[in-house]
């Protein structure tokens, strides 16, 4: 898998993309993600990507030019299964479409700054518009930091436990089990004897049992759906 990732503040995006599972699997040829500078399509000489809105108003608005060049360039050199705008006003991110996109070879994402982009950008180029959640962000680059990490973790080889990705929260519909590591009791508080006991078929039992009660109890809209 490829992203290719449009920012007009790439350095935001240097940190969460150099550590853990991502930086691994970059470093590893897994996946490539690329961070580029919408600046460096300005065609202003001053560099400019931004402008007053039309019939005025707070805030400014990313010009058409930068970025539909930007996209041109990216897309001479590759065929992009989706180009995404992350916007607050887009579909609420969840795993059924992270599994879905995780399936993909090439991903271009455009995070979005001041009041947003021109909305003929949104019409005539973007092909999907996700937001991560209900507030707002400064920018989309955290939000494109997010998606790109729930999608790597699901590329075969990024995670060394190729169990692992499965048993998250959510990737069942439910809530993950709790977990627990030595010592096996700690301040008066031991751990769960079952998980002691090692009788694999009880130890699942008692997982299945602790994340539909969890789901129950913390989330009981995840189980409506399912
Ligand atoms: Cl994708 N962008 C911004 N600016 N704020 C957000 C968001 C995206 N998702 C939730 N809040």
């Amino acid at each position: 898998m490829r992203i290719d990732i449009l920012s007009a503040v790439p350095d935001l995006l240097q940190g969460p993309f150099s550590e853990s599972i991502v930086g691994r699997a970059r470093k590893s040829g897994v996946v490539e993600v690329e961070v580029h500078d919408i600046r460096k399509w300005s065609t202003d000489k001053h560099g400019k990507i931004d402008d007053t809105p039309f019939g005025g108003g707070a805030g400014m608005v990313m010009a058409i030019q930068p970025i539909v060049d930007a996209i041109a360039d990216l897309q001479s050199q590759r065929t992009y299964d989706e180009v995404i705008y992350l916007t607050p006003d887009g579909e609420r991110l969840a795993q059924g479409r992270v599994n879905q996109l995780s399936l993909c070879g090439n991903l271009l994402l455009l995070c979005g700054h001041y009041k947003g982009i021109d909305q003929r950008i949104r019409e005539q180029v973007i092909t999907m518009e996700l937001s991560i959640g209900d507030y707002v962000l400064s920018g989309g680059e955290l939000a494109a930091a997010v998606l790109a990490d729930a999608l790597v973790r699901l590329v075969p080889g990024a995670i060394g436990d190729g169990e692992s990705a499965l048993t998250d929260s959510f990737q069942d519909g439910l809530l993950a089990p709790p977990v627990y590591t030595r010592p096996a009791e700690w301040q008066g508080h031991p751990v769960p004897d079952v998980l002691l006991g090692g009788h694999h078929a009880e130890i699942e039992k008692w997982r299945m049992e602790q994340a539909l009660e969890r789901t129950q109890r913390l989330r009981p809209d995840l189980l409506d759906e399912a």
